[in-house]
């Protein structure tokens, strides 16, 4: 398999961005090598400048449930488009995309729409602050809400991969509110809140992680997150960028007993487009300016090219929802996994919600960060590798999670998990 054309395009790209990318999550930092560079993607496949096909796990780090360049979504867009690329002013797609979003997340009154998850966790968080009164946040290790300075502590996703859990530019001041504590354990929460109850502003959390692979909580975990906040006047943040309508139309909030506060979207609320939304409870809402006085704003909001392809992903999923298909896509997906691992006696566990799947180079269940970060990475990085060779596109990192799409087939799956048992066997 050539990638010459890559590799010479990607040399390109490095004179003139910081490690040839506009994201480091794209770097190939914790696999090495050089990166594929894309050419075009269909359905479950992304092809790169050498012509080469690979069955696509990645989906843009999630947005792609129904695939790449869905004709739905694709028309929706053209058609916006030509109607004109952004106004600075109320369209009536805007008001259709916040109804489809409180339609769908149960504990959604109003919404805010934003351009990305990191705009969506900042503004919440700045709301949270403005509507409690109050300065702390918590947030738990190995999870990832954007590279908002706040949260950019023993953060998961692109943070953890390369090592910057805590990031050089990040103040001691803009972090010293922020208390990281550990996932899954419930003990330690209430520990925190009853020595600093009354300063908690909100606790964020990602109700599934994603972000340091996929993540299961426990029931104690959820019960305690919103028991704790309720009682000390707390709100609780559901981070649903990577599970809003990813796990379940409705987001992992919809699969759990539990109704957050406020929930921060994005990913495949803007259906491949850049799109965020933040929303929760209207009394809460409220306080955003030009209701309240918590500011936040954005030139590009609610643009109509954007919202158009949100829209016509949202809709698809409500009226022909793909959910068991992806159940059926992942079960089959896990399932390979665990024979293949074991039948080349790898040590490793799978953790899986639905169409969100990690296999983790670990022998126990992966349950925090303490547990991620034991996994042998460099396994990984060897898998990642026979896995491209075979034409299989895993995401780049241990720490991030594989998403499959509606697009994807039986015959994908199967031959993902033959290209699994050679890559596994031949280490
Ligand atoms: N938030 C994405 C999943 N962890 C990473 C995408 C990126 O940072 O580029």
């Amino acid at each position: 398999m050539s990638r010459e054309k890559s590799e010479a395009a990607f040399a390109q790209a490095v004179k003139r961005m910081p490690g040839g990318v506009n994201s480091p999550a794209r770097a190939f930092g914790a696999v090495g090598g050089t990166p594929l560079v894309i050419d075009h993607a269909q359905g479950a496949y992304l092809y790169d400048l050498d012509g080469n096909r690979y069955i696509d796990y990645i989906g843009s780090w999630g947005p792609m449930i129904l695939g790449h360049a869905h004709p739905e979504v694709l028309d929706a867009v053209r058609s916006a488009a030509g109607r004109g690329t952004s106004f600075g002013a109320p369209t009536e797609a805007e008001t259709e995309l916040a109804r489809l979003i409180i339609d769908a997340v149960p504990s959604v009154e109003k919404v805010r729409l934003v351009n990305s998850g990191t705009e969506a966790t900042m503004s919440a968080i700045r709301l949270a602050r403005g509507f409690t009164g109050r300065d702390r946040i918590v947030k738990f290790a190995g999870n990832y809400h954007g590279h908002v300075d706040s949260l950019l502590v023993a953060a998961g996703s692109s943070a953890a991969t390369l090592a910057v859990p805590d990031s050089p530019g990040v103040t001691a001041g803009a972090s010293a509110d922020t208390l990281v504590l550990a996932y899954n354990d419930p003990a330690g929460l209430e520990k925190a809140f009853a020595a600093q109850g009354s300063q908690i502003a909100a606790v964020i959390v990602e109700p599934i992680v994603g972000n340091m692979g996929c993540v299961v909580p426990t029931e104690d975990f959820l019960q305690a997150l919103r028991g704790e906040t309720a009682a000390h006047g707390a709100l609780l943040i559901y981070d649903e960028v990577m599970t809003g309508f990813r796990v379940a139309y409705g987001g992992a909030q919809a699969l759990q007993a539990v109704r957050p506060d406020l929930t921060t979207l994005g990913k495949i609320v803007g259906g491949g487009l850049p799109v965020g939304a933040y929303g929760g409870r209207a009394e809460i809402m409220d306080n955003v300016l030009p209701v309240g006085k918590v500011f936040q704003a954005g030139t590009l909001s609610g643009n109509p090219l954007a919202t158009a392809a949100g829209i016509a992903t949202l809709r698809h999923l409500r009226d022909r929802p793909p959910y068991q298909q992806l159940e059926a896509l992942g079960a089959r997906l896990e399932a390979g996994l665990r024979q293949a691992a074991l039948e080349a006696q790898v040590k490793h566990s799978v953790a899986r919600v639905g169409s969100m799947l990690t296999l983790f180079f670990h022998p126990q269940p992966v349950v925090d960060w303490q547990t991620a970060a034991g996994c042998d990475t460099q396994a990984f990085a060897r898998f990642f590798w026979k896995m491209i060779d075979q034409g299989v596109y895993l995401p780049c990192s241990q720490y991030e999670a594989m998403f499959i799409s509606a697009a994807h087939t039986e015959a994908d799956i199967d031959a993902t998990v033959a290209a699994a048992r050679q890559a596994l066997n031949a280490r």
